[in-house]
This record gives structure tokens, C-alpha cells and sequence, in this order.
């Protein structure tokens, strides 16, 4: 049994003021465009089963453009005469219960199979029980519907789990409302054949677990997402479990960094390549006050030639914000607090916490981290 398990695909997305030959913002454009690529792929690949772990849309109330877009390409999907479940993800949800979710759309589609009231759901054919937990914005109720998954194994059949959460507190993107996978609930991962996982937006195996996989994003959400590699995981389901990561063409981000110590030697110094319709993040460190006054904002760009977007960040002399909390997509949960510590405290304090710290978040996980 082959599986195509991809995820966060965040439809409706944009991001920097670049419109393409269409008039589109062309940043929501990668992200149609790498949709596209992934129903390619199934169109190519056939498996017999897909899903889709969450965030299809990047709001509860897409635009238009998101919807039609979405419609289209089910369509194909749908025509394939592969079953498709799908689970509602932190994005897609409705904060209130007075809208309704975006994702019933997909209600009258004869192979598409979706869940998004909050509920688990069951989905079970022929060989295979696919056990739907979707997004939940009360945990209480998360808890019992965890239970009722566990109520529902078929042992005699094939066994798999839809999330969209994070599982421990290693796969946080910090965004409002997002759901923690309750630790004491994950003994009922062993009894699945795999576990589909969605909301980190990089594809990886979650570190203790041999059977539980996040497909990761099919685009970046932000620019502090450096990931050059996106895509999808093929899943064949035989004796043993074994999950291939298939990668997409996606628009590169490249860093650059600019020590303003000795500018002129730094810029000659510069490898500018390949940033041909590329994002392009350049830094500029060690600054003081005046030369940031002298260094013009376009005078950098145009060493970027033919790059879609360049983003400058300055950094002035004196100031240690280079790994600065802006960055927490990048990091993990432990640097992040680590960050926030050092900030706060005087020196010797920090020193004297940050061991504390690492102990307690290394009893706490022991995680491998596979999707940096
Ligand atoms: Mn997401």
C-alpha cells in the first residue's frame, strides 16, 4: 500500500509587494505553483491513498482567488478516483463557531474525505482505517477524542493517524492556538502503521517515534523559514514501514552576510550566484551609526541583480541581535527560551541558568531534530 502524505500547503498566502505577469501577488503564486507540483506527482505516482494533514488554506476565510484555485485542483484530484482524506489544520479553522468551515467545500466530492468540526472521525476502506484527528481549539475535548481514537483500532486491518499539531513542545511555530499532542497519549502511536503528522513546515521524522512523520510545508510562510528543500512523503506500507521524501522545485532563499568593519573589502569579497529570482536576505554587521546613514538600501540591492526580492537587516556595533527572536521559525524551543533568558539577566545569571535550563529541556525530549 503506497501513501502520498504532503501538508501545510497554506493556500491564499502572500508575502513582499511583487506582483507577477498575471497580477498576482507573486509569492501566493509559488505557493499555486507548488501545489501544482505535488498533484503532478500524484498524477505520476498514483498511490492508492492520499492525505493532507492541514493548513490547505492559510485562512479560515480564503480569498477567492484561494478557493477556485483549491477547486480546481480537487477536482483533478477527485477525478483520479483515489481516495483523499484530508484534516483541517490551526489555519483553516474558525476561531468561533459562527462561521462556517471552509473546508465543507469538499463535502460533495465522491473521493475526497475531510474533517473539520473538531471531532475524530474515522475513515475506514477495504484494508485501512484512517484514524482523522483535526485541528481542536478546546483540549479538553482533544483528550476524549484521542480516546475515541483509540477505541476505534481495527486490528484487523491496516491503522493510520491524521494530526495537525505539534508533538512535545519541539515543533511549536509559534502562532496563536496551536495544538500540543498530550505526552501521555503517545503510547497510542506503536499501535498505528503510521502516523501523519502536519504543522511543522519541514518534512522529518518525530525523533523517538519510528512510525510518526511530518510532511512539512510545501512553500515557506516566512522568510525566517531558510529551508531551500520542500515536498512531500511517499509512504509504502509492506512488511515494514518505509517513508521517501520526495522534494519539489520551490523559489531559493539565499543569506548574505556584510561585515561593515571594512565594507569595501566586504563587498569585493562577496560570492553573488545563482540569485537569479531568488529571496535574497542580506546582513549588515558591525555598523555604526553614520556609515548606516551612508549605505544606501538600493546600492545593496543592486548587488543582487535579478534577485526577486533582496531584505536588508542591519545590525549595529555593540548590539548582539543576531540571533535575534525574530528568528524563531529557525530555532528550537530551547534556544528560543535560551534567547529570551539572556535578555533578561545579567551575565553571571545567565551562565548560571543556561546549564539548568539545558538539563531540564534534555530530560524533558530527546528528539532528533531531522527537518532543520
Ligand atoms: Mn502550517
Amino acid at each position: 500500500m503506497r501513501l502520498l502524505h504532503f501538508s501545510d500547503t497554506h493556500l491564499g498566502f502572500n508575502d513582499l509587494e511583487v506582483l507577477n505577469a498575471q497580477n498576482i501577488n507573486q509569492r501566493e503564486a509559488d505557493f499555486y505553483d507548488a501545489f501544482e507540483q505535488v498533484v503532478a506527482q500524484i498524477e505520476a505516482l498514483r498511490p492508492d491513498f492520499i492525505l493532507h494533514t492541514g493548513d490547505l488554506f492559510h485562512r479560515s476565510s480564503p480569498s477567492n482567488r484561494a478557493i477556485t484555485f483549491a477547486l480546481e485542483q480537487f477536482k483533478i484530484i477527485d477525478s483520479l478516483g483515489i481516495p483523499c482524506v484530508m484534516i483541517a489544520g490551526n489555519h483553516s479553522t474558525p476561531r468561533t463557531n459562527l462561521s462556517s468551515p471552509i473546508l465543507k467545500i469538499f463535502e460533495n466530492f465522491k473521493n475526497i474525505h475531510v474533517a473539520y468540526s473538531q471531532a475524530y472521525e474515522k475513515f475506514a476502506f477495504e484494508e485501512v482505517v484512517f484514524h482523522a484527528l483535526p485541528h481542536m481549539n478546546d483540549e479538553t475535548k482533544a483528550l476524549s477524542q484521542i480516546e475515541r481514537c483509540e477505541q476505534n483500532i481495527d486490528p484487523t486491518k491496516r491503522n493510520i493517524m491524521l494530526l495537525h499539531c505539534s508533538v512535545g513542545a519541539h515543533y511549536l511555530m509559534a502562532e496563536f492556538g496551536e495544538w500540543v499532542y498530550p505526552r501521555e497519549k503517545e503510547a497510542l502511536f506503536a499501535q498505528m502503521d503510521y502516523v501523519a503528522l502536519g504543522h511543522w513546515h519541514g518534512f522529518g521524522k518525530v525523533g523517538k517515534h519510528e512510525n510518526v512523520y511530518y510532511a512539512g510545508s510545501s512553500e515557506r510562510t516566512s522568510l525566517n523559514d531558510k529551508r531551500n528543500s520542500k515536498g512531500f512523503a511517499l509512504v509504502e506500507l509492506g512488511e515494514a514501514l518505509h517513508v521517501e521524501y520526495h522534494e519539489i522545485a520551490i523559489r531559493p532563499i539565499k543569506t548574505y552576510e556584510i561585515d561593515c568593519e571594512d565594507f569595501e573589502s566586504a563587498v569585493a569579497a562577496l560570492h553573488v550566484k545563482d540569485v537569479k529570482d531568488a529571496l535574497v536576505e542580506v546582513k549588515l554587521t558591525n555598523l555604526t551609526a553614520l556609515q548606516s546613514i551612508d549605505i544606501q538600501t538600493r546600492d545593496i540591492k543592486n548587488l543582487f541583480e535579478g534577485a526577486l526580492h533582496v531584505s536588508i537587516k542591519r545590525e549595529f556595533k555593540g548590539t548582539s541581535n543576531d540571533t535575534g527572536l525574530g528568528d524563531i521559525e529557525a530555532l528550537s524551543l530551547e534556544a528560543y527560551f535560551l534567547e529570551h533568558i539572556k535578555e533578561e539577566s545579567s551575565d553571571a545569571e545567565f551562565a548560571r541558568l543556561k546549564d539548568k535550563i539545558q538539563g531540564l529541556f534534555s530530560s524533558y525530549e530527546e528528539v532528533s531534530d531531522e527537518s532543520a
